[in-house]
């Protein structure tokens, strides 16, 4: 039996690859582990048999045999213990690279999903702009930071990792802004990482779903 994900039936980010179910399925590919995925409505998402799998009625989600997994990055570090391909063989350089998940996810990330919510829902405010500004500004130190520490390398630390997969798809959350443009080489390294015949195949695989759904 394969493993299988779950994913959007119908992704709010028409199938650009941001929803969390790419992590797993770039992560699967990665390693060469073929996968069944299972699209569930936002309807099943929040019912019995999907929140037996997820307790907050969220995606993706892992099932293998009797283990069910949920939370992206538990998903990937799951993958990366199990299979080769995704950390470094040496224990002090599986650690950085876990570092760099945990990095990724939290201290890089969450600065730059308040921005996403504060233009969702407070973009019409009369304080917006200042607001705004103060964003765009805890978005940017992390990126300088990260910009300075990346500097000339091709990845965060030594070959390619868990730590790059999960970086490079938060970085591609700014792709619509301006933010990620004044580092050059963090622009780089997100288009290393989706140059990536895994990453490739990952993005088209979660793509189709959004494009047989405006065909039907
Ligand atoms: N921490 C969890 C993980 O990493 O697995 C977060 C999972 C999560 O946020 N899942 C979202 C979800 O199920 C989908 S990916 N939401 C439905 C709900 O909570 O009811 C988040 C997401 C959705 C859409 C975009 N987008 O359109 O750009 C980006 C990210």
């Amino acid at each position: 039996m394969l493993p299988i994900i779950t994913a959007f039936a119908t992704s709010p980010d028409k199938g650009r690859g941001l929803a969390r179910d790419m992590r797993v399925r770039w992560a699967l590919e990665e390693v060469g582990q073929p996968y069944a995925v299972k699209l569930v409505s936002f309807a099943e998402m929040k019912q019995g048999e999907h929140l037996a799998r997820h307790p907050f009625g969220q995606i993706p989600t892992y099932e293998d045999g009797e283990l069910v997994l949920f939370e992206s990055a538990a998903i990937v570090l799951h993958l990366a213990e199990t299979h080769e391909g995704l950390f470094p063989a040496d224990a002090d350089g599986r650690a950085r690279a876990i570092t760099w998940m945990f990095s990724a996810q939290t201290t890089v990330e969450q600065p730059i999903v308040e921005r996403e919510q504060a233009i969702l829902v407070e973009r019409d405010k009369p304080w917006f702009a200042e607001r705004g500004e103060m964003l765009d500004e805890r978005v940017r130190n992390r990126l300088r930071a990260l910009s300075a520490r990346l500097g000339t390398s091709e990845w965060l630390d030594g070959p390619f990792s868990a730590g790059d997969l999960t970086m490079v798809l938060v970085l591609r959350r700014l792709e619509t802004s301006s933010l990620l443009g004044e580092f050059p080489n963090l622009v780089d390294y997100v288009a290393r990482g989706k140059a990536r015949p895994a990453y490739q195949r990952a993005y088209d695989d979660q793509h189709a779903v959004f494009t047989a759904l405006t065909k039907s």
